[in-house]
């Protein structure tokens, strides 16, 4: 079998999507997602300038070695872009070969681990009375897992909270919206919030929180100590992870159980934080560290260290990703759990898929390769439109993460 071309859709159901499409020589094509959260034409520049007339007229099959050509093969290694590229070329390949041989794609990674992949929902209100309705809603939609990030008193708005409850979208039209924060103010509130939810729930429902970068070592040390009596799944994104030696002081002080690894493009970005068991769970996402080939290598690694995975499942991975997370996921042993949060009805509509939500689950589905489709015609009615992420300041003004 022999790729013929390859093509890059861009187009924005709901929000903006890079599509790439790999074509061959017997009629069956992959898909690959190749979204990056606001810097979508860097990539499907990348692709279609750079790696598409190398990727024509080689077997799809081979999908390690094209792997290793893009990357290896290039003086210029790593980096977002780059990966979410080969990411995209990996996954489709892996679509192709499932079609071909007419099977799903978890079968060629080692076959079911598990029934289904537990999943967490995104619950978030503007204070602690709203969070706890919208746990509420998800806790009797049936999730075992839930995420709770809450609005904090005196800071005008701040990440994971929506202004569509269902749906969160964080990326907006225009130049980027400039958000405000205070640790301080943050820090004094997030206990506050999980004590009344185990208040309200109980300690059966698993409950997940996403710091997103904001704290230093030390203060995510504190957050994570006080943290412990409501003993959650997970604290995400304590820390920029830049300098992964950072999480040894986190490590030091606190039991609450840390995630890592949503921005993350290689193994290299992880080593030292899974060898030195400094992390529980690994949240690298299929498109943007380079596909399913290297996210399998990852997760061999931090299988050696008690590293559970937990891949990155926001709604600006596509159903592409989505579906190609939980092929790995149903495969891998060391499975932890896969974020899902909503695409709207629009995105849904033009990527047909057969994976499935039931009772805190996604499953897969049976059919060959990936089982999601791109429907061009419909895709074409949702022209591109430029979009960013928030930028997020101190209270003072002083540039800070978002
Ligand atoms: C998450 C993430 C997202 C990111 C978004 C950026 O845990 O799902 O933190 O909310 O901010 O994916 O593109
Ligand atoms: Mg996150």
């Amino acid at each position: 079998m022999k790729i013929t071309d390859a093509k890059v859709l861009i187009s924005s159901p709901g929000r903006n999507f890079v599509t790439l499409k790999v074509y061959t020589d017997d009629g069956i094509y992959g898909l690959g997602d190749a979204t990056l959260n606001g810097r979508e034409l860097a990539v499907a520049a990348y692709l279609s300038e750079h790696l598409v007339p190398c990727l024509i007229g080689r077997d799809p099959f081979q999908s390690e070695d094209i792997w290793q050509y893009f990357y290896r093969g290039a003086y210029w290694r790593r980096g977002p872009v780059t990966m979410a590229a080969i990411g995209a070329i990996d996954i489709a390949l892996w679509d192709i070969k499932g079609k071909a041989l007419n099977t799903p794609v978890y079968n060629l990674l080692g076959g079911k681990s598990r029934t289904g992949v537990m999943v967490y929902g995104h619950a978030n209100g503007r204070d602690i009375e709203e969070t706890i309705d919208e746990v509420g809603k998800y806790a009797a939609m049936g999730y075992r897992a839930i995420r709770a990030q809450s609005g904090i008193p005196g800071i005008p708005s701040t990440y994971g909270v929506a202004k569509d409850k269902l749906y969160y979208e964080p990326a907006e039209k225009g130049l980027p919206p400039e958000n405000l924060w205070s640790t301080e103010k943050y820090l004094l509130y997030v206990p506050k919030l999980f004590e009344s939810l185990r208040l309200k729930f109980g300690d059966d429902v698993h409950l997940l929180h996403d710091a997103h970068h904001r704290l230093t070592p030390i203060e995510a040390a504190r957050l994570g100590k006080s943290l412990e009596p409501y003993h959650l799944f997970w604290l995400e994104d304590a820390v920029t992870a830049e300098l992964q030696e950072g999480f040894r002081i986190v490590r030091q002080h606190t039991t609450t159980p840390l995630a890592l690894g949503e921005v993350f493009n290689t193994i290299w970005d992880a080593k030292t934080v899974i060898t030195e068991q400094l992390i529980d769970y690994i949240r690298m996402a299929t498109v943007h560290s380079g596909g399913i080939t290297h996210l399998k290598k990852v997760a061999s690694l931090a299988e050696i260290y008690h590293v559970l995975t937990g891949c990155h499942g926001a709604t600006d991975l596509s159903p592409v990703s989505l579906a190609a997370a939980l092929h790995f996921d149903i495969s891998v042993n060391n499975f932890g759990i896969q974020e899902y949060m909503l695409h709207t009805k629009q995105t849904d509509e033009v990527f047909p898929h057969t994976y499935s939500f039931s009772d805190g689950y996604l499953h897969p589905g049976d059919g060959p390769g990936l089982g999601v489709d791109y429907d061009e015609k419909l895709a074409s009615k949702f022209p591109y439109e430029r979009a960013y992420l928030p930028v997020n300041r101190k209270l003072d003004g002083t540039m800070y993460n978002w």
